[in-house]
Formats: structure tokens, C-alpha cells, sequence
């Protein structure tokens, strides 16, 4: 196993730099530099020296043994001055010594999973909370982070095990009890299943967690010129599209992302839903148009004929400072142009957020997750209607590994690189 090293802190100049060393090489690399280390777990301020005994640097040192350490690995810390060159030098001099590489992006976090100090529900949950920009965001992630995830998961798991272990003993002694002793507990098996997979299916239902971490998509929709792009630069507060009273201007989706009160939006400016063109470009934008409805947590119609079905949907009566149009059927008046109408309309999506948001002081899980959970209440509501014991104990164990995944006991490589790829190196 590499050692490996990477600034853990912001990008210098800083004030400070954290460089952090973690595998089996990382005291000595530290003490070759640093000439003798602290204790562990104690700071010791120490004079860093490259092979050719040029002085580097002089800084706080940290030192934590494995496997109590944050990777699992023995690890150092070095609280460097933060300036460029100061930790160039530092990285120079810790690359020439044999064994040590600079860490991928994410990969002290991962080897803190292979070697069990989290679990990948922590670990997607530590993800998010670096990406976190809004309070919301913070709390989900560092709840899941904490093991929010992980401890209902492995709540779920102890009593799938406690089924497993009440099937098994039918197995076993099938033979010798009365038949009416084994129907009993195959009634009780049966019921404990449905509960079980009742509980999980009572969270899987609550919105995912990417709605509130990459924030609600909001599709502005409409036929060609009806004031979309003018709306979402209003709604943005930046000239994020390009507006003119040409049709057809909006040929690729532009989007923007918002932060208000609290919530994160992305708002989606589409191409105009044209009836007909014999423009190729604007043909691809209205194919892209309609895919972004399909994404749409929140559809904002600005045409004048009905919208398009979805759920969520507020129809707009745009650029309702222009006299002479009816208002009729249409759920709220607005003007990019005067500003009518646009706190209102932040207000009613407010509202809509609430109800697409999940809650925020409970339990959620993101798409991966709730997916594998919901794989694993099929097989319990299967394991429900079984008489055949051994085909039953067959959905316990599905289930099982569909826990097991969510936790990344099982099955976890292939989703790994995508996982850490969104971190940043030195975490
Ligand atoms: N008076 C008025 N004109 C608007 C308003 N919003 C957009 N427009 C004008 O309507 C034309 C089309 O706007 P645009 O945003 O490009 O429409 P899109 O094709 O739906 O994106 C432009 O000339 C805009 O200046 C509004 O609220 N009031
Ligand atoms: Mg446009």
C-alpha cells in the first residue's frame, strides 16, 4: 500500500496549510523531514528539512497511529505555513522519498472505508456535506455523515437477521414440531416481513435527498417568445440568458442556480415549444425542451394554451404588465419587465418546496439508497406470501445483500470512483 499525501486544507496562499500523510510510510516520511515527531495525538512544533538539509519550513506537527486514525492508516498532519512555494517545497521533498505519491482526489476518505471507519452511507453523506451550501444541505448531510443511514439500516438488518434465524430453526426442526407449533411461526415470520418491509417502504417514500443537495428543478416552459428567458434572468437576478423579441432565441437549456430563503433551485430556461421549425439547431433544443419537462420538479408554463401534464405545475401569466391579454385559468400574474408578481411567485414555489423537499428532521435517503431499499422490500413482501421455507430464506437473503449494498458491505466497487470522484483532494 502507497503512501500517500495531499494538502487537506484550501487551496494556499492561506494563513496555514494542512498537508496530511496517511499509510504505513507516513511516520517515517515525517520524521525524516521533521527529525524526531510528537506523541501521538499532541502538536509539536518542529523545523522541516529536505534530503539535502535546506531548512523548508518550521511547523506544527500531529501524528495519529492506525488504525484509531481518520483513514485507519497511521497518519501525520503538517500545519504548514500556507504560502505557495512553502508548500511546494514540502510536497517536492515528500515526493522524492520512495514509497509516497500525492493522494487521488477522495482517496483518504476511501481507504477510511476499506478499512471500516465509516460506511459508503457516511461516506456519501461526508460528500455532500463538503458540497453543502445552504443550512438545509449541512444538517441532512451531516446527519447521514454521522450515521443516520447506517444506524437505520442496520436497525432494518437486525430484524431481518432475527426472521433469518426464526426460518432457520423451522428448517431445522420442521420435522420433529406439530404442524400446527411450525404454521404458527411461519404466521408470525409472515408478519414480521410485511412489518419490516411496511417501515422501509414509509421511508423510500419520502422525497430523495438530491432534491434539497443539487436543489429543485425548476423547467421554464412555454411556446417561443412567451418571456421565458426575460423570467428566469428576472428570477436569477443576472443576465444568465439571452433575450430578444426574435422567436426562437433559447435553442440550448441554460441553467441557473438560485439560492433563496434558504432553498436551492435550479432554474431551467428551455428552448420554446414550437409547433413546427425548419430551424435544425432549434428542433434539437425543442427535443431537449421536452426532456427537461420530463426532469421537471417544477414546471413554470408561461403559454397560453393548457400546460403540459405534471404534478407541479404553475401557469403563469407572463408579461402581464402588456394590456389586452386574459388572465383566465392562469395561477399567477407576473412581469419580469416591472417586477409584478415575482415575490408572489417566490412564495408559492416556497410552498411547493415544502411538499417536494424532504423533511427536514427525518430520515432520507438519496436515489441509490432508497432504490436498494426499495429492492429489499420487494423480497420481504415476497418472503410475506411464501410457504416454502427454503425459497423464503432465498428473499431473506436478497434482502440482505440489498442492505449490505447501501452500507457498501457488498457490491460497492463500481460505484466508488463515482462517488469519490465528486471529492476534493486531501479529504
Ligand atoms: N413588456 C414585457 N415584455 C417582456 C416581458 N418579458 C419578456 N418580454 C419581451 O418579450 C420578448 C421575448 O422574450 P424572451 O424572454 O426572449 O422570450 P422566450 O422566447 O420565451 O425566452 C422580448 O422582446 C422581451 O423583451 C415582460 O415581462 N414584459
Ligand atoms: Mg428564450
Amino acid at each position: 500500500m502507497d503512501t500517500i499525501f495531499a494538502v487537506s486544507s484550501g487551496a494556499p496562499p492561506a494563513a496555514i496549510a494542512v498537508l496530511r500523510l496517511s499509510g504505513p510510510g507516513a511516520f517515517d516520511a515525517a520524521e525524516l523531514l521533521a527529525g524526531t515527531l510528537p506523541e501521538p495525538r499532541r502538536a509539536g512544533l518542529r523545523a522541516l528539512h529536505d534530503a539535502a538539509g535546506e531548512l523548508l519550513d518550521r511547523a506544527l506537527i500531529l501524528t495519529f497511529p492506525g488504525p484509531r486514525s481518520a483513514s485507519g492508516e497511521d497518519m501525520v498532519e503538517l500545519h504548514l505555513h500556507g504560502g505557495r512555494a512553502v508548500v511546494r517545497a514540502v510536497e517536492e521533498a515528500l515526493g522524492a522519498i520512495a514509497g509516497l505519491r500525492s493522494a487521488e482526489p477522495g482517496e483518504f476518505t476511501r481507504r477510511a472505508l476499506l478499512n471500516g471507519r465509516l460506511d459508503l452511507s457516511e461516506a456519501e453523506g461526508l460528500g455532500d456535506l463538503l458540497m453543502a451550501e445552504t443550512e438545509a444541505q449541512r444538517r441532512m448531510a451531516v446527519r447521514a455523515a454521522e450515521g443516520g443511514v447506517r444506524r437505520a439500516v442496520e436497525g432494518w438488518t437486525q430484524r431481518l437477521l432475527q426472521l433469518a434465524a426464526q426460518v432457520e430453526a423451522q428448517l431445522d426442526h420442521g420435522d420433529e414440531e406439530d404442524v400446527t407449533e411450525g404454521a404458527d411461526t411461519l404466521a408470525e415470520v409472515h408478519a414480521a416481513a410485511r412489518a419490516l418491509a411496511s417501515d422501509i417502504a414509509h421511508v423510500t417514500a419520502r422525497p430523495p435527498v438530491e432534491r434539497l443537495r443539487d436543489g429543485l428543478r425548476v423547467v421554464l416552459a412555454g411556446p417561443p417568445n412567451a418571456g421565458k428567458s426575460t423570467l428566469l434572468n428576472a428570477m436569477a437576478g443576472r443576465e444568465a440568458a439571452i433575450v430578444s423579441a426574435i422567436a426562437g432565441t433559447t435553442r440550448d437549456r441554460i441553467e441557473a442556480p438560485v439560492v433563496r430563503d434558504g432553498i436551492a433551485w435550479l432554474l431551467i430556461d428551455t428552448a420554446g415549444l414550437a409547433e413546427q421549425t425548419s430551424d435544425p439547431i432549434e428542433a434539437i433544443g425543442i427535443d431537449r425542451a421536452r426532456a427537461a419537462l420530463e426532469e421537471a420538479d417544477v414546471v413554470l408554463w408561461l403559454g397560453d394554451d393548457a400546460p403540459p401534464p405534471h404534478p407541479t405545475t404553475l401557469w403563469l401569466h407572463a408579461r402581464a404588465d402588456l394590456a389586452g391579454r386574459a388572465m383566465s385559468g392562469r395561477d399567477l400574474a407576473v412581469s419580469a419587465v416591472t417586477g409584478i408578481g415575482l415575490d408572489r411567485l417566490w412564495e408559492r414555489l416556497a410552498a411547493l418546496a415544502a411538499k417536494l423537499l424532504p423533511p427536514p428532521d427525518q430520515l432520507a435517503l438519496n436515489r441509490r439508497q432508497s432504490d436498494l431499499a426499495k429492492r429489499a422490500a420487494e423480497a420481504l413482501e415476497r418472503a410475506a406470501l411464501q410457504h416454502d421455507l427454503l425459497l423464503l430464506a432465498e428473499e431473506i437473503r436478497s434482502a440482505r445483500r440489498a442492505f449490505d449494498a447501501i452500507t457498501g458491505r457488498a457490491d460497492v466497487e463500481a460505484m466508488l470512483d463515482t462517488l469519490f470522484a465528486r471529492f476534493c483532494i486531501g479529504k
